[in-house]
């Protein structure tokens, strides 16, 4: 059974230039994105996207104690995938923080249609390691990564594909190193091999 997964973390319209927690430059990821996916699919790799989906009263917005301003609160336009996103029929979604009371930053704390969550999806189809990248490198990207480690999957950080919200400088590069430390490895899309290296 194949063992690895693509797992493409909140690449939402909100989280791009235009939208209220936009992450400067996130539109230029989408062709390498693009370019994982289809190399992905080629392999017959499963591919997950997670996504923010916020109900529009949350204590994760500012004007609730929090401290984000309102994105992608459930079926609105900022909660859709990017419009050049070209994510294929068969990936699975998983959506996370829906939970008023809770941030849920972890694609960890997201799930399917069906109410399965991340964990248990890729667990019953065998998946061993998951490449993750996304947005955002400082935030869900992050917890994503250290969820899936401290639950024993083996993690490739996708970081030609992850840029971070940056609240203070320099916060993406530590995210990476905290993500290394914990026992990640980083890889861009001309490091990686088809099929994917297990
Ligand atoms: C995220 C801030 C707030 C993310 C989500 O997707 O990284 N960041 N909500
Ligand atoms: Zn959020």
């Amino acid at each position: 059974m194949e063992t690895r997964a693509l797992v493409i973390v909140d690449v939402q319209n909100d989280f791009c230039p235009g939208g209220t927690l936009s992450v400067p430059e996130a539109d230029r990821i989408i062709s390498t994105l693009n370019e994982y996916i289809r190399r992905f699919k080629a392999a017959g790799l499963p591919i997950y996207a997670t996504r923010d989906w916020h109900p529009s009263v949350t204590k994760h917005f500012a004007e609730h104690g929090g401290v984000w301003p309102p994105h992608c609160v459930q079926q609105t336009a900022g909660a859709e995938f990017h419009p050049d996103l070209s994510l294929p029929d068969d990936a699975i979604i998983v959506s996370k923080g829906m939970d008023p009371n809770e941030d849920s930053y972890s694609g960890f704390h997201a799930f399917d249609d069906g109410g399965t969550d991340l964990a248990t999806s890729l667990r019953s189809r065998g998946i061993q390691h998951i490449f993750v990248g996304g947005l955002a490198t400082d935030y869900c990207v992050k917890w994503t990564v250290l969820d899936a480690l401290k639950a024993d999957f083996r993690v490739t950080a996708l970081i030609d594909i992850s840029l971070g919200v940056n609240l203070q400088p320099h916060d993406s590069e530590r995210a990476i190193q905290e993500m290394v430390a914990a026992g990640a490895s980083v890889a861009t899309l001309n490091q990686m091999l088809m099929p994917v290296p297990s």
